[in-house]
């Protein structure tokens, strides 16, 4: 007869709880250095509850697994790429060099300098490759954009973005009141 079928949790078949765990955000950073910067950001994506993965792929140290894993993020169903690197940080624009995804680039303080370089070389793509580029290390935004972006074609993550911006309404309007006190 028929194998049966093994189960997965809530008693889904495991194909199909598998594939809800599938990762729909790639996050990947030019270096394990980079990960202390991205901690908030990554707080944001498992507190929206959505799928993510987390690489270090050096688009100067690992080229060719740079290439490799950019070229084939959208078949393994990533939806949406976060790509945070730091001085030279050639990362973002090089992964969607390999991508039809959007790619949205987080640059990180470097050691030498304030910064800027990192923010100036994800931002100033050359015309035709968009890399969406957030402020200095701020992986907040960069998660929260990710939800947006996965939001505007799944009602659910939707959903609780718009209760998120409820919340952050509320908060700052108890900040306000108590100013008041
Ligand atoms: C970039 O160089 C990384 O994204 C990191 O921000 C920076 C420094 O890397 P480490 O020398 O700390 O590994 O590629």
């Amino acid at each position: 007869g028929k194998p049966a079928q093994p189960k997965g949790v809530k008693g889904q078949p495991a194909n199909e709880e598998s594939a809800k765990n599938k990762p729909l955000v790639a996050v990947v950073m030019g270096s394990d250095s980079d990960l202390p910067k991205l901690a908030d950001g990554l707080k944001i994506l498992r507190d929206f509850n959505i799928p993510y993965t987390a690489r270090v792929t050096s688009a100067h140290r690992t080229p060719y697994l740079m290439a490799e894993y950019a070229s084939s993020a959208a078949s393994e169903g990533i939806k949406c790429v976060i790509a945070a690197a730091g001085g030279a940080a050639h990362l973002p624009g090089m992964f969607a060099a390999y991508t039809p995804l959007p790619v949205i680039g987080v640059p990180i303080k470097p050691s030498l300098g304030d910064g800027r370089d990192s923010v100036l070389s994800i931002l100033n793509m050359p015309r035709g490759v968009p890399v969406a580029t957030v402020s200095l290390n701020n992986s907040t935004n960069a998660a929260l954009l990710a939800v947006r972006i996965l939001g505007a074609g799944d009602e659910a993550i939707r959903e609780r973005y718009v209760r998120y911006m409820r919340e952050a309404e509320a908060a700052v309007k108890e900040k306000d009141r108590r100013l008041q006190e």
